[in-house]
């Protein structure tokens, strides 16, 4: 299988961390390809024009990043990062949509705030700043058991966080969310997550 990555995208990593996890390096080789880039070919695999995209054995293609992991966790026989049907499965769920929720909105701020402003700009950058802080409070307020094995709720959050410090480290989330801080700083210690640091290039987002 291919995945297709860029190296600064944060959904690219919730994919290669929950690889690791996985342990199915083996299985699975990483391709890079920059969206922006006018050659690049991922929008034959996504029709968004997005990465992650996977390249599956058979020759089809599996976009996005949940869809992605959620397909790799089924091939797995030495983890998982799914629950089974029942609440923990839908806790697991919804802490990754939270997740990526998060990223949604940081990289549309983040977007609005690079583009020339017009009158509409700062309420946007409001709106979507908003977003992220609220997103960062529900997390602050809906950490696992500390006994919880670990799923793609936790690999997203993390990744989230991590991200959040990347883009916007000179306004740092940890302040006043001690619980949070403390889970974050013990989670990014798994090799998983310490291997895939996200590393910029040219046109990133
Ligand atoms: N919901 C998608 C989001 C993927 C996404 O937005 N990827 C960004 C990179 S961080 C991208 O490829 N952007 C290119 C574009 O927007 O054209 C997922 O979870 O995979």
């Amino acid at each position: 299988m291919k995945l297709q990555i860029s190296p600064s995208s944060p959904y690219v990593r919730k994919v290669r961390a929950a690889i690791r996890e996985l342990r199915l390096e083996d299985r699975i080789e990483e391709v890079i390809s920059i969206p922006w880039d006018e050659d690049a070919d991922v929008a034959m695999q996504n029709p968004a024009g997005k990465v992650p995209a996977l390249i599956t054995d058979d020759g089809g293609s599996l976009f996005d990043s949940p869809v992605i992991c959620e397909y790799l966790d089924s091939l797995s026989d030495q983890a998982t990062l799914f629950p089974p049907i029942g609440p923990a499965r839908w806790t697991a769920l919804r802490r990754q949509a939270l997740a990526d929720a998060l990223l949604d909105a940081m990289i549309a701020r983040r977007v609005e705030g690079n583009r020339p402003g017009d009158a509409d700009s700062e309420y946007w950058i409001n709106r979507h700043w908003a977003a992220v802080q609220r997103s960062l409070d529900e997390m602050e307020h809906t950490l696992p058991a500390p006994d919880k094995p670990i799923c793609i709720g936790d690999i997203a959050t993390a990744v989230a966080l991590a991200q959040l410090l990347f883009r916007f480290g000179d306004q740092d989330w940890r302040p006043g969310r001690a619980k949070l801080t403390s889970w974050f700083e013990e989670i990014m210690q798994r090799p998983s997550l310490a291997q895939t640091h996200p590393v910029d290039h040219e046109r990133s987002r």
